[in-house]
């Protein structure tokens, strides 16, 4: 190991103290008929773990890195050794990365490709020697100045043929890799104010570009799955792939919705006003779910923190969701996460993605508990126990009428409702958290 002197992290149990062990994920242990390492296909970000600085918008970068004294394609390619590094020690099966992650973007578009096939070229030798997966590639088009008013949804024909050369080249990387995804997150897809906006146009504009991303990778036959990340508020005011709901919607209107599927993050749920299992409920039982950015917000802020995920009560219930799903299929767990400002060292980068890895793997166990012990199943199925004999049945067979309706209910006397529970609810999850730790 060039970067990173550490040996692979192990398995010591729930009792151990030590932060360079794993709790909870032991990658061969079955949960029903999977192991840990198939259900969780968990996913390393390039863009947080190799590339990140720790600036923010009060302080310059002041993370320690191993390879900080390499410039140019020398410290892309330093970068490269490190990552494979670290999916070694932690064990990781699968990584990301946008094109600009992984290598300088020089003076110009050709030039900027140039950089990026030399790295993905030494890529594919880490990956071969390594037996290490590309969950999933994407192009960066937001931090380029040239982006400031959108890729597929700027006001400039030109911008958009910038925008769609990277889709096509990032398509071809995919395929090249055999990437099992390939991502669409909107960076500045949406617009700060109307009065200079033309939203049909740019709607219209990116139902195209989707669709011509589509062609091409049937074209030359990539088989992974095409994915759309929303995301609400960030960076501009609007974004047009705000939630799960808009999302879908916008792909239903212009015929995309059997040619994508969605990659949701949870920090980017937060911000959208709703729970992580939400949209992971909406996008399940619309058959949208691909794959997941494992992360968390700080809902004390308002922007997109993306912390790594330590919560397990929100954890359990998104992997019930996931579970309930079938799994995840082409999808996987990536730590779209970075370590916070104060934690700079490099060590950090190791024990944050443990921390994730242990809650995942914790969530997994707890979750799968909920579905044997059929612990919301059967709530469920009392608490909509009407809608299965009677009028209820007929309402859900789509045999009821209004008029039909309103001569039922003139025979009802008193409705006696139930109550919905929820706190007991609640605690029943803690228990069965704590119950399989
Ligand atoms: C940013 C997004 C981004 C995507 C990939 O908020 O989460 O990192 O996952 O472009
Ligand atoms: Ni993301
Ligand atoms: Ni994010």
């Amino acid at each position: 190991m060039a970067y990173f002197k550490h040996a692979k992290i192990g398995y010591e149990g729930p009792g151990s103290n030590n932060p360079m062990a794993f709790r909870h994920y032991q990658p061969e242990q079955k949960i029903g008929h999977q192991t840990m390492e198939e259900h969780l296909r968990f996913s390393m970000a390039y863009w947080h773990t190799l590339t990140f600085d720790g600036s923010d918008p009060f302080g310059r970068g002041n993370m320690l890195r191993p390879w900080d004294h390499f410039t140019g394609i020398d410290l892309a390619k330093a970068r490269l050794e490190a990552a494979f590094e670290l999916l070694e020690i932690l064990n990781i099966p699968f990584f990301c990365f946008h094109d600009i992650d992984i290598a300088p973007e020089g003076d110009s578009l050709a030039t900027f490709f140039k950089n990026v096939d030399t790295i993905v070229d030494e890529m594919k030798g880490y990956m071969n020697s390594s037996g290490k997966k590309l969950l999933w590639n994407t192009a960066n088009m937001f931090t380029n100045p040239r982006y400031v008013h959108g890729a597929a949804t700027t006001n400039h024909a030109d911008v958009f043929a910038t925008a769609a050369a990277q889709v096509k080249h990032g398509l071809d990387i995919a395929k090249e890799l055999n990437g099992e995804n390939y991502v669409f997150w909107g960076g500045r897809e949406g617009y700060e104010t109307l009065l200079n906006t033309d939203v049909a146009l740019e709607l219209d504009n990116l139902a195209k570009f989707l669709h011509m991303a589509a062609d091409y990778a049937e074209k030359i036959g990539f088989t992974g799955q095409l994915l759309i990340e929303p995301k609400p508020k960030e960076p501009t005011t609007h974004q047009y792939d705000t939630d799960v709901a808009t999302t879908v919607s916008f792909l239903r209107q212009y015929h995309l919705q059997d040619r994508f599927r969605l990659n949701l993050e949870a920090n980017h749920a937060t911000l959208a006003g709703h729970t992580f299992e939400h949209e992971l409920r909406l996008a399940r039982i619309q058959g949208m779910l691909g794959s997941v950015d494992a992360n968390q917000g700080d809902t004390l802020v308002g922007w997109d923190t993306d912390e790594f995920p330590t919560d397990i009560y929100s954890v359990t219930l998104a992997m019930y969701e996931i579970l309930k799903n079938g799994g995840l299929k082409q999808g996987g767990l990536n730590f779209d996460a970075k370590v916070r400002r104060g934690s700079y060292h490099a060590e950090d980068l190791i024990t944050a993605h443990v921390a994730g890895m242990d809650t995942f793997a914790w969530g997994l166990k707890a979750a799968n508990a909920l579905i044997e012990q059929r612990v919301l199943d059967s709530v469920l199925e009392e608490r909509y126990e009407t809608f299965s004999t009677g009028v209820g049945k007929d309402i859900v067979a789509g045999k009821a009428t209004l008029e039909s309706l309103h001569d039922y209910a003139l025979t009802l006397g008193e409705i006696e409702n139930q109550s919905g529970r929820q706190e007991s609810l609640k605690a029943k999850i803690q228990d069965v958290i704590y119950s399989v730790r």
